[in-house]
């Protein structure tokens, strides 16, 4: 069975532009309840091991200047198939590809500046949950 726990970041642009509050709402308006949350900055280097995925791709760099950029809002969301519901929640990567609706038509501003993070598959939730939060910090 698919995982009930993904991991989702409200990016830089979209805390800045004070969507946070909405965004929430709309995640838990999708069935999600929060288990786990943080406010920061992340740093380079933290920022650079995050996307290390991405390390080879053209936009790396302007991708880690974008997410050091500001606060950001890392939580742990859990709801069953929780990462590909809550894929199809936020929509394509490019707001202007995204269905009506979804967490990037609705507050993203560009393919970069894409408003939210989500894990793209149950390994990476796990990975991904471990960067941001200690095991007791996640109920
Ligand atoms: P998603 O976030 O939809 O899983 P990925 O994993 O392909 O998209 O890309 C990770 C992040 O890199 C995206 N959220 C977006 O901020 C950025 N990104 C992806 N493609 C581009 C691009 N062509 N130009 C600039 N930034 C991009």
């Amino acid at each position: 069975m698919a995982g009930t726990r993904t991991l989702t970041i409200i990016k830089p642009d979209a805390f800045a532009a004070g969507k946070t509050g909405k965004i929430i709402a709309h995640l838990e308006g999708a069935g999600f309840k929060l288990r786990a949350a943080r406010v920061l900055h992340l740093t380079q280097a933290q920022a650079e091991a995050f996307y290390a995925v991405h390390r080879e791709r053209p936009f790396f760099a302007s991708l880690t200047r974008f997410m050091t950029s500001g606060t950001c809002m890392p939580m742990v969301l859990e709801r069953p198939d929780a990462v590909s519901t809550l894929r199809s929640v936020i929509g394509a990567t490019d707001p202007a590809e995204a269905a009506a609706g979804t967490v990037r038509k609705l507050y993203a501003e560009s393919k970069e500046r894409n408003a939210i993070h989500a894990s793209d598959s149950d390994e990476n939730a796990d990975r991904e949950a471990a960067f941001f939060f200690a095991e007791a910090d996640r109920i």
